[in-house]
């Protein structure tokens, strides 16, 4: 209980602060990076441990690689596929299930391409990076599946290569996802920004177009960050369940 708690060692008043800005909210939209999803063992990006520190992205994530080096492009995302395996949602992302449940936020954007959100019951979930879980034809857009894509096959209608249903570096986000994140972050009083680095656009614009307080859960938190309303140190699931009542 909250007694208790408030006696644990890395219970701050930020958790407390927190906690109350999400009560008085009326409308809360949270953002979502990688960062969320380390704790279900799935690499981020930027990270020490993160993907880009072994693969240069303008090599493997692009509209480039999948035209014109298919082989690399594919050895990537069946990589990236296969780590998902055996991986499930954590806690933390049980809590933010639980707190769109209660009423308590309103939308979650997410950068992520895992689908935990939606796998953790989340049903106001906008995918602004796509999803890895969805396959099309690069040439027709006709649909695939999981299987056809690792096993390399061209699209049975049109020969076309198959791709996964992410956005690439260089192509634009999905519209609705796009439109409805802004218009949430718009009407919130409040955001809370969780694992991201927000580095990569328009997805980094996102917390400063809200007239609402800002927080920025991190478990690295530099200079870059300073003009959040809080900023909390910690790991994203750890953090959400002191938070939590
Ligand atoms: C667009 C593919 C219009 C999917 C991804 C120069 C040349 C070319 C383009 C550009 C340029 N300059 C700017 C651009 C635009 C470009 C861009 O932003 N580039 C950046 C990198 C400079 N953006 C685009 O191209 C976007 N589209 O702009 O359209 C347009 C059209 C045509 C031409 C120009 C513009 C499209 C962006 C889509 C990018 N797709 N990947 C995939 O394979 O998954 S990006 C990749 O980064 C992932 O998708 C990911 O979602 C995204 C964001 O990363 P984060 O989630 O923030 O992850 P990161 O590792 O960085 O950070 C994790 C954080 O969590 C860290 O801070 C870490 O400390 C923290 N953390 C870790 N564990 C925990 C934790 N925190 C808490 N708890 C923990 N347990």
């Amino acid at each position: 209980n909250k007694w208790s708690k408030l006696c644990l060692p890395e219970y701050s008043p930020k958790m407390v602060t927190l906690s109350t800005w999400l009560q008085n909210s009326t409308h809360t939209t949270v953002l979502t990076g990688a960062g969320m999803s380390t704790e279900s063992n799935i690499p981020d990006f930027r990270s020490k441990e993160g993907w880009w520190n072994n693969i240069d992205p303008r090599t493997v994530a692009t509209t480039d690689a999948l035209r014109n080096n298919y082989d690399l492009f594919h050895e990537f995302y069946s990589m990236r596929i296969d780590a998902l395996k055996g991986c499930t949602p954590h806690k933390g992302h049980e809590i933010l299930a639980a707190w769109e449940y209660k009423g308590l936020i309103q939308a979650i954007a997410t950068q992520n391409v895992d689908g935990f959100h939606y796998a953790a019951g989340n049903k106001n979930v906008y995918e602004l990076h796509g999803s890895i879980q969805k396959f099309h034809c690069e040439n027709c857009a006709k649909s695939a599946k999981e299987d056809e894509f690792l096993s390399k096959s061209n699209c049975k209608f049109c020969g076309g290569k198959l791709r996964p249903g992410v956005v690439l570096f260089g192509e634009m986000l999905p519209e609705e996802s796009w439109t409805e994140s802004l218009s949430h972050i718009r009407k919130s009083d409040l955001v809370i920004v969780i694992g991201t680095s927000l580095e990569v656009y328009p997805a980094s614009q996102l917390p400063q177009m809200t007239s609402g307080k800002t927080v920025y859960i991190n478990a690295e938190v530099d200079a870059s960050h300073h003009n959040f309303d809080l900023i909390i140190e910690g790991k994203a699931g750890e953090v959400l369940k002191l938070v939590d009542e």
